[in-house]
């Protein structure tokens, strides 16, 4: 094949794997290696591009790089993520077309870098004036908003995401910004009152103790103080993205409650009837002044030690002994922090929502947690990797099944590909019969003593059997063999790899009940922010439902998320995480090998290669290429040009290059034609001519 674009020549290994020869996973992984040790990071697979992590700063983000791939074809410059990102702007664009970007990948592949070089990038080509610059700037500064919150260091990445993030960024016709929302996931809240050896709370804390003035921290938080600036790039940020000053500090006091709430410690009190009854250690020093309008009140010292259990209409008061006090003191925590988290999120919604009604077109922007195994795996994790799973299903749905589908349907001759189809993992998860979540809230919600253990049984007998389900009781399991599984655990077999999670704490993180003197404690609280986090307490609003279990919402909100997804043209990042040293210059061939495999990407290369690389509708081709006919008109087409030119398309990519740049000729003669006819004349005019002819540039 006579190839002469821009795409091979001069090129680090071969840039598009649909081209690569011979082909095998050996040559895949060659490529990759040898394209990563010359600094190219990204490789396609058609239009799916593979982003190898540098782990260090390269020079190829700069605004000449912008400049290189804006209005730019896919295939006429080396791989990069601007590519990718100029692609899904100019189709939204140009062919209002919904847009949205997946980005997948192990945690610490990259995933959240190459969200935030998309977005930057397409603030960089979107329109310019002072009402889109502040959106745009709005729009990125939410970003490191929700890092500070949402992230922490982790084993596996150091600025590791803790919630799930879908921004759908909103344009006008002309492609100008004009606002945006945000959703989040299930933020790992259990990481607030404790954190794994070798990781770190949420960055926010680090950032209060150590940005914050001595004074601040001392007499307004009640905190010890340490010194740097680092929080007021947290401020600005917040700034920038529409918080008024009082909110920051409310939001930070906040903050600096949680950690307080931390340090709170409890001692037992013996009782006449020979029980212990819980009680704070050393009051006094929580209960100055101060301290009592912030978080502590007596009615929060109260519910230390009593808890009400409403029965039948009845109010039964029954005391916490010092494990129970602790217990709701964590559960506090989790919820203030969470409940702050999603304020945030809401409060930063208000700030971007686009107020004008007219038609818009969204770029949806999704970068969650990637799929983790840690040596301790539980809820948290079991949730992620769903999460994933999911994705995944999205990723094989669209690229992998329904292309293959497509070409039955069109009646094109075709070779069935074999991939492994990870929905057997969705449904054991998911079933809501007999799924592991269903299980899990059937536990919850049944009367009677309900323990890790119980929910345990119930997988075991449930699950067993099942080809990605394994535990050590799981009698007719095929996996039953495997004796070293500890008996509190059972084993997932994912896409991804095999996870072994404990039970422990499923129930409670599932159930995630808040005494309800807790809620009532923070809505008698003095600071209006806490109080409108916990509009539950509100005594003259008791509602005896039940709240839905954690993973139910997540189900659903999965569920939503999806459903979303699949109304938009999809543009696929995959990243890839070259070593698990977060070092440079390192590739490790077994753990690429890995990922290549579990992200189904051979498969991905050879249906792509087996098929058409390149396919447009019927119609929109038409509309696009019909300008180069000797006869058009904007009325009529062609017809014997239409075939041939459909056939020329299906032949070729290479003759797509060239009806691309014919294309782009023929519009360049036009703004010369259209400049002669109505020089003098205001652009927007023309402008205008030309989009509703659909011939835009
Ligand atoms: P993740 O989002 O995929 O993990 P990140 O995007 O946070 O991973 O990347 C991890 C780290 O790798 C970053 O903090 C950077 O130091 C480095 N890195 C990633 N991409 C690039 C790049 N293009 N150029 C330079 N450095 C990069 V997780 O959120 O843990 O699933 O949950
Ligand atoms: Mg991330």
């Amino acid at each position: 094949m006579e190839v002469k674009t821009s795409l091979l020549d001069n090129m680090i290994g071969v840039g598009d794997m649909v081209l690569l020869e011979p082909l095998s996973e050996d040559s895949f992984i060659e490529n990759l290696r040898n394209r990563f040790d010359h600094n190219e990071i990204y490789t396609y697979i058609g239009s799916v591009v593979i982003s190898m992590n540098p782990y260090r700063a390269l020079p190829i983000y700069t605004p000449e790089k912008v400049e290189e791939y804006r209005n730019r074809n896919f295939y006429e410059l080396s791989p990069h993520i601007y590519a990718l990102a100029d692609e899904a702007y100019r189709s939204l664009r140009d062919q209002d077309k919904d847009q949205c970007i997946l980005i997948t990948g192990e945690s610490g592949a990259g995933k959240t870098e190459a969200s935030k070089l998309v977005m930057s990038y397409v603030a960089a080509v979107c329109g310019k004036g002072q009402e889109v610059n502040k959106v745009k700037e709005q729009l990125l500064q939410s970003n490191p908003v929700l890092e500070a919150f949402g992230n922490a260091k982790t084993v596996r990445n150091d600025n590791s995401s803790r919630f799930g993030k879908y921004m759908d960024i909103e344009f006008d016709f002309k492609g100008d910004p004009l606002g945006g929302v945000i959703s989040n996931y299930l933020l790992e809240k259990s990481r607030v009152v404790k954190q794994p050896r070798g990781e770190r709370n949420f960055h926010v804390f680090y950032q209060l103790l150590s940005g914050a003035s001595d004074d601040t921290l001392s007499k307004s938080w009640k905190v010890a103080a340490g010194s740097n600036d680092c929080s007021k790039y947290l401020n600005n940020a917040m700034q920038i993205v529409g918080f008024m000053e009082d909110e920051v500090q409310s939001v930070l006091q906040l903050v600096a409650a949680v950690l307080k709430l931390g340090n709170i410690e409890f001692k037992p009190e013996s009782r006449s009837n020979g029980t212990d009854e819980s009680r704070i250690k050393d009051k006094n020093g929580w209960f100055d002044g101060r301290q009592t309008s912030l978080i502590l009140s007596s009615v929060l010292e109260r519910a230390f030690s009593y808890r009400t259990v409403e029965a039948k209409q009845e109010k039964v008061s029954t005391t916490l002994n010092v494990a129970q006090a602790y217990y709701a003191r964590d559960a506090l925590a989790k919820n203030l922090y969470s409940r702050l988290f999603s304020w945030l999120v809401t409060r930063i919604n208000e700030s971007i929502k686009v107020s004008l009604k007219e038609n818009r077109v969204v770029m949806g922007v999704l970068d969650i947690y990637g799929f983790e195994i840690f040596e301790d795996n539980s809820f948290e994790q079991f949730i992620i990797n769903y999460c994933n799973e999911k994705l995944q299903q999205i990723f094989i749905e669209l690229t992998l099944r329904e292309e293959q589908e497509e070409y039955v349907r069109e009646g094109i001759e075709w070779t069935n590909i074999e991939y492994f189809n990870n929905a057997i993992i969705c449904d054991l998860i998911e079933n809501h019969q007999n799924g592991i979540l269903a299980m899990l809230d059937e536990e919850c919600l049944r009367p009677g003593t309900v323990t890790d253990e119980t929910f345990l049984d119930k997988l075991n007998t449930i699950c067993a059997g099942h080809k990605h389900f394994e535990s050590r009781q799981s009698k007719n399991s095929k996996f039953l063999t495997d004796h070293s599984l500890p008996h509190n655990c059972f084993r997932i077999q994912h896409y991804a790899g095999k996870v072994l999670y404990r039970a422990e704490g499923f129930v409670d993180k599932n159930n995630d009940l808040l005494y309800r003197d807790m809620s009532q404690a923070m809505y008698k609280a003095k600071h209006s922010l806490i109080k409108q986090l916990f509009p539950e307490g509100n005594p003259a609003k008791v509602n005896l439902k039940r709240p839905p279990t954690a993973g139910f919402q997540f189900k659903a909100s999965v569920g939503t998320l999806m459903r979303n997804l699949q109304t938009k043209n999809p543009n696929y990042i995959r990243c890839i995480k070259p070593n698990d040293k977060k070092a440079s210059h390192i590739f490790t061939d077994t753990l690429v090998c890995h990922q290549v495999r579990y992200l189904g990407l051979m498969e991905n290369v050879r249906v792509r290669r087996a098929g058409y690389a390149f396919r447009q509708a019927y119609e929109p081709c038409l509309e696009r290429y019909k300008m180069l006919s000797a006869e058009w008109t904007l009325h009529c087409i062609d017809k014997v040009f239409s075939s041939g030119l459909m056939h020329v398309l299906c032949t070729s990519s290479l003759q797509l290059f060239s009806l691309e740049e014919r294309r782009r000729q023929c519009l360049q003669d036009l703004a010369t034609l259209i400049q002669k006819i109505y020089r003098g004349h205001k652009c927007r005019s023309h402008f205008l001519l030309l989009k509703k002819s659909q011939i835009v540039v």
